[in-house]
């Protein structure tokens, strides 16, 4: 499989090739469509356009671009590139910023009586999260304590002098390089306005220097932003165990009221994955001739409900067409980002009511019920009549494919590191020995959208396929958690079936999959966590930086991927992205994202469009880390003495007789 660049390219996923054929010979648009008419500017795509001041737009082309380009005010090529990726990390900050701000805001809501459709379900874990914080938590009421927590982080954003709260979570190895390099983040708010500012015309005219703020934006989302929407997420709904769930666009039932979730916060999505469930409302679905009703999700949101009730995903960004095009939805209700506007137009040929929810995110066509989450369970009642008011108006007219795929979602920081000793010797060391012995050649996160450019979900199912092969263990969230998913990749026997003999008998003695389903795109934060723990634990890199792990977004959209990547390279991953740098215009600036981060953090950023080539650079980071760190030569199915691993049957044996009904996981049966 090549990702053909400009080329019209379609899905590789089944069932979306079916629904698109079918919308194809109608003549629908979709961004399949959309895409293959739409030729990127090349300028613009390489990063060599300006357009911060009406001077400009200034396009800095020709062969001798990068010496001797100048845009009107001066500004050079690289310094043009750089304050491009700077804005995009500030967006992508900006994003997961407000998402973990509506998150801290619910929090305090609920601490302070106010949201009584909310309680904070995962105590534990609130007092774990206010002990790092340094919120005092012994003794005190859990309420109180959630109200010093959600105020601790609501902070975080509008601080200007000091540290952002996380940051002292990380190593302290990598917190010293963040000192050194002046990129330990203030305030989330502060670092993305400074962002902005410095990237105005006639303001820092030093590629490195503007690049090396943009780390500073991107540190304030993976420790700031986003790490506290991870952590207020599981405070709020429960900490993530392993559940069964389905994968497919073949989730949507014909008998039923099909209700889809799409977006990001999982806010209202909570509240209507309980109010389905109500008798009163199943009964009045049955009333309209339906014989239930069935809920999905898609990106984010799905990963979400998936990771903590089984809810089926229909899949990532480029199925949310498609989805309507099975005439089967009666609802898509969405939050926030990721949200295509095209879907308000698709649903016109079909009766699916696009339902938007936030103010942040109207849209002409739609239907908009504001959720508020002071009144949260009232709305998500609201909503979900509304679309089995609909369901009479359903048409025989659709794509409908029934295939679906088994997944087992849920894998947070804390269950997998239950996973390898159970509650009382809970700990990363087996994980460590496996990849010391060589059993294990190394940990990928396979994270990002999927993408109508190239055969969209292709390149993460390759990438997938031939990590696992190669002992590599994966770990996956976002986008690629439904591209794996909706192949049918999220299962433990993936690992009889494909893995490496190292990688499976690791799988095989702790029961779980070799490809891990992390959570959605905020939940990235879960692999810093985990980097954090395995580097305390001891045996390997004693920071992140060294560490035999890689990050591959093959498929990325987002300005939010590019603030994912950016604090991945600032923490110590070497990162690469697939599709064209949009900074490939500027050979200095794809010099200091690869070699200059390399040195001052053991972080990079690549940009590299064939996936053969991903999977090599990753292979050659993954070995020459493993080099570094003196561990046994990765040879495939030759490994190094370790401990033996407990497998589950004997670790349950050790628990039910020390307490009974203690485990904190276990693989859940889906509520759906
Ligand atoms: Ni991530 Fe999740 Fe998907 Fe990309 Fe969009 S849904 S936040 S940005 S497209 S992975
Ligand atoms: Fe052109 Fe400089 Fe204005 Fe950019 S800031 S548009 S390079 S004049």
């Amino acid at each position: 499989m090549k990702n053909n660049g400009h080329k019209p390219a379609k899905t590789a996923n089944k069932e979306a090739a079916i629904v698109l054929e079918w919308g194809d010979s109608r003549g629908y648009e979709t961004c399949f469509t959309r895409a293959e008419k739409m030729k990127p500017c090349p300028i613009g795509e390489s990063g060599a356009c300006c357009k911060v001041c009406h001077m400009g737009p200034c396009r800095l082309v020709g062969t001798k671009a990068e010496e001797e380009g100048r845009g009107i005010c001066g500004a050079t090529l690289p310094v043009i590139a750089a304050r491009n990726l700077a804005r995009m990390v500030a967006a992508g900050t900006a994003c997961h910023g407000d998402h973990g701000r509506d998150m801290a805001f619910t929090l305090l809501a609920v601490a302070e009586g106010e949201a009584k459709d909310f309680k904070i379900k995962d105590v534990k874990k609130l007092y774990r999260v206010a002990e790092i914080i340094g919120v005092a938590a012994e003794g005190r009421p859990v309420l109180d304590v959630a109200k010093d927590v959600a105020l601790k982080f609501i902070e975080d954003f509008g601080r200007q002098r000091g540290e952002v709260s996380y940051v002292r979570r990380a190593p302290k190895k990598t917190q010293g390089r963040w000192k050194k390099w002046d990129i330990v983040p203030r305030g989330i708010d502060r670092e993305i306005a400074e962002t902005l500012d410095r990237t105005t015309m006639g303001m820092d005219a030093d590629a490195d220097s503007i690049l090396n703020h943009a780390l500073k934006a991107a540190v304030a989302n993976g420790w700031g932003g986003s790490m506290i929407s991870t952590d207020i997420t599981d405070v709020l709904f429960g900490t993530p165990s392993p559940v069964k769930a389905e994968a497919s666009l073949g989730i949507f039932k014909d008998d039923e009221v099909n209700i889809v979730i799409h977006g990001h916060e999982p806010n209202l999505a909570e509240m209507i994955v309980d109010v389905v469930y109500e008798p009163e409302m199943i009964e009045y679905a049955k009333s309209k001739g339906a014989k239930g009703i069935n809920l999905g999700g898609m990106c984010c949101t799905a990963n979400e409900v998936m990771m903590r009730h089984g809810i089926p995903t229909a899949g990532g960004f480029t199925n949310q067409e498609l989805g309507i095009m099975t005439g089967l939805i009666e609802a898509m209700v969405v939050d926030v980002q990721c949200i295509m506007p095209a879907l308000t137009e698709v649903s016109k040929k079909f009766h699916t009511k696009i339902v938007t929810t936030s103010s942040k995110v109207r849209m002409p066509g739609a239907t908009h019920v504001q959720f508020d989450e002071h009144n949260a369970k009232d709305i998500a009642r609201e909503i979900v009549k509304l679309a089995i008011d609909n369901y009479p108006n359903r048409k025989a007219e659709g794509s409908h494919v029934t295939e679906t795929f088994p997944v087992i979602a849920g894998f947070s920081h804390e269950y997998i590191e239950y996973m390898q000793g159970g509650r009382w010797r809970a700990s990363f060391r087996p994980l460590n020995d496996a990849i010391m012995a060589g059993r294990i050649r190394g940990v990928v996160g396979l994270a990002g959208c999927d993408n109508p450019r190239v055969p969209s979900t292709g390149m993460h199912k390759f990438l997938a396929i031939e990590l696992i092969k190669n002992d590599v263990l994966v770990v996956s969230t976002g986008c690629s958690s439904a591209s794996c998913g909706t192949a049918g990749f999220l299962t433990p026997e993936m690992a009889m079936e494909n893995a490496g003999p190292g990688l499976r008998e690791v799988c095989e003695a702790i029961g779980i999959p070799p490809i891990l389903h992390l959570g959605s795109c905020v939940d990235n934060t879960r692999i810093l966590t985990i980097a954090t723990a395995m580097a305390a634990e001891g045996g390997l890199s004693d920071e992140i930086g060294g560490m035999p792990a890689v990050g591959i977004a093959p498929e990325f959209i987002t300005e939010k991927a590019i603030s994912i990547g950016c604090y991945f390279a600032a923490s110590g991953v070497p990162v690469i992205f697939g599709g064209e740098s949009p900074v490939g215009a500027s050979r200095e600036v794809t010099r200091i994202m690869t070699e200059v981060w390399f040195e001052r953090f053991k972080g990079a950023l690549h940009f590299e469009p064939d996936p053969e080539k991903i999977l090599a650079m990753t292979f050659d980071y993954i070995d020459k880390a493993r080099e570094a760190l003196k561990l046994r030569k990765y040879e495939p199915g030759k490994f190094g003495a370790e401990r033996v691993l407990m497998d589950m049957a004997a670790r349950r044996e050790i628990e039910k007789a020390a307490v009974p009904h203690a485990g904190v996981g276990g693989i859940n049966e889906s509520e759906n």
